[in-house]
């Protein structure tokens, strides 16, 4: 029964992590998947996390099935942090989801069974997944221009002139909220109202992916894009994830919001998509969504959380300055300083498939085909030999 199955290819990005750990390399680096790591290359685990979990270990009283669409606490909490109060609750539909992944798949069911629109457009380029993800469920994924062909500034112009002049009614369009992936190049406040505006007029779906809230500048700053669009648009879609934000990566922490017009409808979506969760995944896990709750229910917590946050975008930050400043004094004469323009974890550096294929090979830096490269995975201590690497493959 088995005999005749092929070997899938690894996933594009997660593949790389594999052949990380795999290279005995003791100065490999690994500037791949978008993981944030401190000073000593670890992935922490949050203080305001440590502190909910110890305080759910006293007090959480069974591990039962949560409903279907997830915790109420948790549900309102992220309604808020999505949305603050700008649209009223009764029309807002939140449904806890495993990670931003589970998220975009239940938001690509929905449009598939309940939505006459088949067609989803993305950015080019856009985080790999998007594509795999429409395209299990059926749906027919386009892209609009995004990236300027100088591979550093945003095609604004080329972006309003796809979305409309080739999309039709009901089409849905992928926008990422901030921190765009993977080329941390984000539109700005008055392109963010542009582009709602033809997202309004040509009567398309807002499909927002909220992967990196809190990377960019800001919790609230970092929602404006959500603003400028439920300004124009009465519908529209979020996904959210937590595994950055919250550094909750391996717990599957997201949520799928949609808006609608009316409360009415508001509920007949819920049902909807409970109806689909149902036969995915059934229901939602517990902990990780119970450490956001508690975090959130807590002002001490909270402001915690804010800190760590904070303290998360500042330092990938000064690491984008570090490393801009450290390949000037290498030499190479190539000039990164478009760099501090990019927003969140991950920056474009332009560098080429070739490039970066020797960084693997012959200095066993992993980075994404793409020429893209995980900041937030440099460290202040190996910034020389990152950017010594750096500039050898870029001479030649
Ligand atoms: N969307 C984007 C743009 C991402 O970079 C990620 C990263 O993992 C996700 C969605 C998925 O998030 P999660 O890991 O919570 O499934
Ligand atoms: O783009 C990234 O690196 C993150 C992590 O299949 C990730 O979004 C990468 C690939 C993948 C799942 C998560």
């Amino acid at each position: 029964l088995f005999g005749g199955i092929p070997t899938a290819p690894p996933d594009s990005i997660l593949g790389l992590t594999e052949a990380f750990q795999a290279d005995k390399n003791p100065d490999k680096m690994n500037l791949s998947v978008g993981v944030y790591k401190d000073a000593s290359g670890q992935t922490p685990i949050l203080d305001c996390v440590k502190a909910a979990e110890q305080r759910l270990v006293d007090t959480e009283a069974t591990k039962g099935y949560l409903p279907i669409d997830g915790g109420p606490d948790y549900r309102g909490h992220v309604r808020k942090l999505v949305f603050a109060e700008t649209i009223a609750a009764e029309r807002v539909t939140v449904v806890q989801t495993p990670g931003g992944t589970g998220a975009l798949r239940e938001s690509a069911a929905f449009i598939a069974d309940q939505l006459s629109g088949r067609r989803v457009w993305v950015p080019s380029p856009t985080w790999a997944n998007h594509n795999s993800v429409f395209a299990s469920e059926r749906l027919l994924v386009e892209n609009y221009r995004y990236l300027g062909s100088d591979k550093k500034s945003f095609d604004i112009d080329g972006m309003l002139d796809d979305l409309s002049s080739k999309t039709n009614v009901g089409d849905a369009v992928l926008l990422h909220a901030c921190c765009h992936n993977p080329t941390g190049v984000d539109p700005t406040p008055s392109q963010w109202a542009q582009i709602a505006d033809v997202v309004a007029e040509r009567g398309l779906l807002p499909l927002i992916d909220f992967a990196y809230q809190g990377f960019g500048h800001g919790l609230d700053e970092d929602a404006e894009s959500i603003r400028a669009i439920s300004a124009k648009c009465d519908e529209l879609m979020v996904c959210s994830s937590f595994s950055k934000n919250f550094g909750l990566y391996s717990e599957r922490v997201g949520a799928l919001c949609v808006v609608s017009s009316d409360s009415a409808t508001a509920s007949a979506i819920q049902s909807q998509i409970k109806k689909l969760v149902r036969t995915n995944y059934s229901n939602p896990p517990r902990h990780g969504a119970a450490v956001v709750a508690t975090i959130l229910d807590d002002e001490k917590l909270t402001a915690q959380w804010h800190d760590e946050l904070a303290m998360m975008r500042n330092r990938i930050k000064t690491l984008r300055e570090q490393f801009v400043e450290t390949m000037k004094t290498t030499g190479a004469g190539h000039d990164f300083s478009f760099l501090l323009d990019q927003n969140g974890m991950f920056s474009f550096s332009g560098l080429n498939p070739m490039q970066v294929d020797e960084l693997l090979h012959k200095h066993s830096i992993y980075i994404v085909g793409s020429g893209r490269i995980n900041v937030a995975g440099m460290s202040e201590s190996r910034m020389g030999h990152l950017c010594e690497a750096i500039a050898k493959v870029v001479e030649g």
